[in-house]
């Protein structure tokens, strides 16, 4: 399943799921993989880090032009059709397209030669806090289109006094002088939209007779694109909008105006077995688990998300915090050539793909990067600004771990900060957020929300000590209490994250700092078994009152 909507009701257009055949480097067949996957499920293969190629033949009845979307490949890909390369990709966590004409019928082959291996031209996926499989570990598209089809659609949510309007815009790639004829069906109107000379389009509708998109009550609508030459269709395309609005009056998020105080965990895509390709029923377990314990929102760590498990916040109302990929990138890894160019990639591929899920609140960038030095600044200074140019419906943030010492604050809309008191160090909870709160009120010199953007202890499952010491259960149930009293009974915070939702696999480099080479800050482990820490968020994120929201 690619989203949990059709996305054409007239452009053929399959899956390429099902086995594929996997090689090694030196082209020796190594076992056929179910795709989307990683070669994680492949016995033998579980901590691979290197290049192989994954294969599928693919017959076709007709000639046509093909374009395939990656949703995502791990993490450098080589795309080759019948032997010649026809595209590359950088970044596991963002999609690509590949448009190939004149394709004769008869048997092809689609090659994928994944890459994960970490080196100088990888400026983002590096050794880090969490693992980079070798994979195709989102799925892959193959549509037959003309040659005009629809490239994008967006569609942004205006409120009005008199009630609700939409801004149509997007992309049609172009072939034929004879610019085709579109119109738009949204909410029960159709609206004839014209396309410039260059394919983009841009259309504001009338008021339209619609429901509110709100977290207790998630009204989504389809809206459907279609391409037509002389009375005969070319293309059409489906997306999925909610009416909402965003907003921060003051220390306060809103959503359409009514204050929210979003909470819930930072979650990683990863799972045992299938690695960073994760089945979409886990993906729904997640979140009614998330449900249980009381949140109402969730931070996708540390790079864009697949798009299935957007569209399931889209369908529950949780509202989610989504960030590009950059963890932990201090001024020496962020002075790597690539890392700018792959920074901005990311940002542009995200925010294509992404800007109509009515759940993502608020986008975020660079988390713990350096924004404590001139020359980190100039980084969020450039991606803010980016990200503004690409949306300006949505507030920004980045999750800080520079405390006292950072210089970006003011860029930003939404201040976030990590903080591990009681973890990494010993101040209380309760004392340092004073300290924190009175040093970002004085460095911001106006109110902004704060996000206490990360929080949590570490437990091993299954260990449990009577003297509740570190990575037991019991001290990450007290921690997580203790963090959780502090930090949302305090006036000055407006929402918070638990690092984590679930253990993750990391890279072996940072095994000094986790045991089992995981992250164990998950309140379940990584099979979704449930530690001491669950029942307690639980009771504080279902009994505690919020401050606001
Ligand atoms: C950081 C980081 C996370 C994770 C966490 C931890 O703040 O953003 O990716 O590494 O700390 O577990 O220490």
């Amino acid at each position: 399943m690619i989203r949990t909507f059709t996305t054409h009701q007239y452009r053929p257009s399959q899956e390429l799921n099902g086995f594929w055949k996997v090689y090694s480097e030196e082209e020796r067949p190594i076992g056929q993989i179910l795709i989307p996957g990683c070669v994680e499920s492949l016995p033998g293969y579980e901590n691979f880090q290197g290049i192989l190629s994954y294969e599928k033949e693919i017959l076709l009845e007709q000639p046509h032009t093909i374009l395939l979307t990656f949703y995502g490949v791990s993490f450098r890909a080589r795309i080759f059709w019948d032997g010649k390369e026809v595209a590359s990709h950088y970044n596991a966590y963002t999609s690509f397209h590949v448009r190939l004409t004149d394709v004769t019928a008869g048997r092809h082959i689609l090659r994928v030669q994944a890459d994960n291996r970490f080196g100088e031209d990888s400026a983002l996926h590096v050794p880090n806090d969490y693992f980079s499989y070798n994979g195709i570990n989102r799925p892959v598209q193959m549509d037959f289109v003309d040659n005009d089809y629809l490239e994008q659609l967006h569609i942004l949510p205006i409120r009005t006094s008199q009630g609700w309007k939409a801004a149509l815009s997007g992309k049609v790639f172009l072939t034929k002088e004879d610019t085709p004829h579109l119109e738009i069906s949204i909410a029960g109107k159709r609206i004839p939209v014209s396309i410039s000379d260059d394919g983009h389009f841009h259309e504001e509708t009338g008021l339209l007779s619609v429901d509110e998109w709100a977290p207790d009550h998630p009204a989504l609508y389809e809206v459907h694109a279609v391409l037509s030459r002389n009375g005969q269709k070319l293309d059409d395309l489906v997306e999925r909008t909610g009416f909402r609005t965003v907003n921060i009056v003051g220390r306060q998020i809103c959503i359409n105006d009514n204050p929210v105080f979003p909470k819930g965990f930072c979650r990683h895509e990863d799972v045992p077995v299938y690695g960073s390709a994760v089945p979409y029923e886990s993906m729904v377990y997640d979140l009614q688990l998330m449900r249980d314990l009381g949140c109402n929102s969730v931070r996708v760590t540390h790079y864009p998300s697949d798009p299935r498990f957007l569209d399931l916040c889209d369908e529950l109302g949780f509202l989610v915090w989504e960030e590009s990929h950059a963890r932990g990138l201090e001024e020496e890894r962020m002075r790597n050539p690539h890392f700018e160019q792959q920074c901005e990639d990311c940002i542009r591929e995200m925010v294509a793909d992404h800007f109509n899920h009515p759940s993502i609140y608020v986008w975020g960038i660079l988390n713990e990067c350096s924004s404590d030095t001139v020359y980190g600044r100039s980084f969020y200074e450039k991606q803010v600004a980016l990200l503004r140019k690409l949306d300006s419906s949505r507030p920004i943030t980045y999750a800080s771990c520079k405390f006292f010492t950072d210089i970006c604050l003011d860029l930003v809309d939404i201040v976030s900060m990590n903080l591990y008191a009681g973890w990494y160090h010993n101040t209380p909870p309760a004392v340092y957020i004073r300290e924190i709160t009175d040093w970002i009120d004085q460095a911001v010199g106006k109110e902004k929300p704060l996000i206490i953007s990360e929080f949590g202890a570490g437990a091993i499952y299954g260990f449990h000590d009577y003297s509740r010491i570190k990575w037991s259960e019991e001290r990450q149930s007290d921690l997580l209490e203790e963090q959780l009293k502090a930090y949302f009974s305090h006036s000055k915070v407006s929402g918070g994250y638990i690092w984590q939702f679930s253990d993750i696999k990391v890279c072996e480099e940072w095994v000094e700092k986790r045991p089992k080479c995981e992250n164990n800050k998950g309140i379940v482990d990584r099979y979704r078994r449930r530690k001491m820490a669950y029942a307690t968020v639980k009771k504080c994120l279902t009994d505690l009152p919020s401050p606001r929201g």
